[in-house]
């Protein structure tokens, strides 16, 4: 069950879908309207009434809100409901966790669930703080064992970051291995279940994992992808399918997450895959963006690749095969593809040779032409 503004159906059908991912099964959605949350509760409390007769007559087995939740309406709305509440934010840890196979994933994981509990136990303090007398009276034992959790907390948290680092360093030394190869490196970035691993597989004919749910791929792989049109004897690039965004991807998981984004980082270019067929692709694109920015990628030039052209209706085929698109004020390359019937996927290719051709050429240019006369070059 799900909760949120009725004009925000396609959020709730995201956190549909997010449920499903995470092995649950969406039985109710209910929505309402408030100026302000309630502090207790987070709805009113007719609306929490609501909610759990709605529950009672489809067996829920537990509420999930679209909207973060302090932990003290959580505590609340469970003993309200008498079931398990949760939010976005819990969901998404939940499904990460799920996911995480290699070592570097798992660790992410771990942090940003720590970071997540080290917020949520500060909250809690300064909520027992406030208060004196009743039940958390000042220096009593609730107090003394939060601290003591706050302790283990941020010990893990150093300790698992620690280990990351570590990780971490070796996914640098063999970046640089990569750098030192001279390669040009592609990465595919895009929403959730946009089709970047479909894509990346028709590409390298490799077999990434693909899935209809959110954040199928967790981890980042990389193939050599060799373009036979790109100068007298070809060339290869090096492409990354790597993990989707989705909107408010809780912070920890972006700070956490920071080596897998990295790769969107360091490329060269930005395949930015947007499901075409999906009526919320503006949006979507918008918040790849915002995540592009806040992982210092904004600056990677970017060929936009509309995927999915195979389940536009007949009136919604685009006018070209291949055009700009206007992304933030600048005019971007986009290509229309189907990863799926490798419909367009030539044109891509032919982008891809443009790309790898212009980098070339700026890379032959001696480097002291590259410094404009008022420059000194160091
Ligand atoms: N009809 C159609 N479906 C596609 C196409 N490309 C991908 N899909 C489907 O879209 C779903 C998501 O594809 P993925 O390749 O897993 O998407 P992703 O972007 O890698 O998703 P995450 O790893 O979860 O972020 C799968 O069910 C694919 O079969 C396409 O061109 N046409
Ligand atoms: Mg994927």
């Amino acid at each position: 069950m799900d909760l949120g503004l009725p004009h925000f159906d396609a959020e709730l059908e995201e956190l549909g879908l997010l449920a499903q991912t995470a092995g649950l099964e969406p039985v109710a959605r209910i929505t309402c309207k408030r100026r302000a949350p309630d502090a207790a509760l987070f709805v009113g409390s007719g609306k929490a009434d609501e909610i759990k007769a709605l529950a009672e007559q489809t067996g829920a087995t537990e509420i999930l809100f679209d909207q973060s939740l302090s932990p003290a309406q959580q505590r609340n709305l469970e003993r309200h409901l008498g079931l398990p509440v949760n939010d976005r934010t819990l969901l998404i840890l939940e499904i990460f966790a799920q996911r995480a196979r290699s070592h570097e994933g798992k660790l992410q994981v771990e942090l940003a669930r720590l970071q997540y509990l080290s917020t949520r136990l500060v909250r809690r303090w300064s909520h027992l703080e406030r208060q004196t007398g009743g039940a958390g009276v000042r220096g009593g034992p609730g107090e003394k064992q939060i601290e003591l959790d706050r302790r283990m907390i941020d010990e893990s948290i150093k300790r698992t970051r620690e280990r990351l680092v570590k990780v971490k360093r070796q996914r640098q030394t063999q970046r640089r291995q990569r750098e030192r190869r001279d390669t040009f490196n592609v990465s595919l970035v895009g929403y959730t279940n946009a089709g970047k691993s479909t894509l990346f597989n028709a590409l390298v004919k490799a077999r990434a994992y693909a899935a209809n749910q959110l954040f199928a791929t967790l981890d980042t792989t990389t193939r050599q992808l060799y373009l036979a049109d790109a100068g007298e004897s070809g060339r290869s690039v090096s492409l990354s399918d790597t993990v989707g965004f989705i909107r408010d991807l809780p912070h920890g998981l972006i700070d956490a997450f920071q080596a897998t984004l990295q790769e969107a980082t360091d490329a060269d270019l930005l395949l930015h895959v947007v499901d075409a067929a999906n009526p919320h692709y503006p949006e979507q694109i918008e918040q790849v963006q915002r995540v592009l920015e806040e992982i210092g990628a904004a600056n990677v030039p970017q060929v936009l690749v509309f995927n999915k052209v195979d389940m536009l209706d007949a009136g919604h085929t685009p006018a070209a095969p291949r055009d700009t698109f206007e992304l933030e004020g600048v005019q971007v390359p986009r290509v229309f593809v189907s990863a799926q019937t490798s419909a367009g996927l030539p044109l891509l290719r032919a982008e891809l040779v443009r790309a790898v051709t212009q980098d070339s050429a700026a890379k032959a240019v001696p480097a002291p032409e590259n410094v404009p006369a008022h420059e000194t070059p160091v």
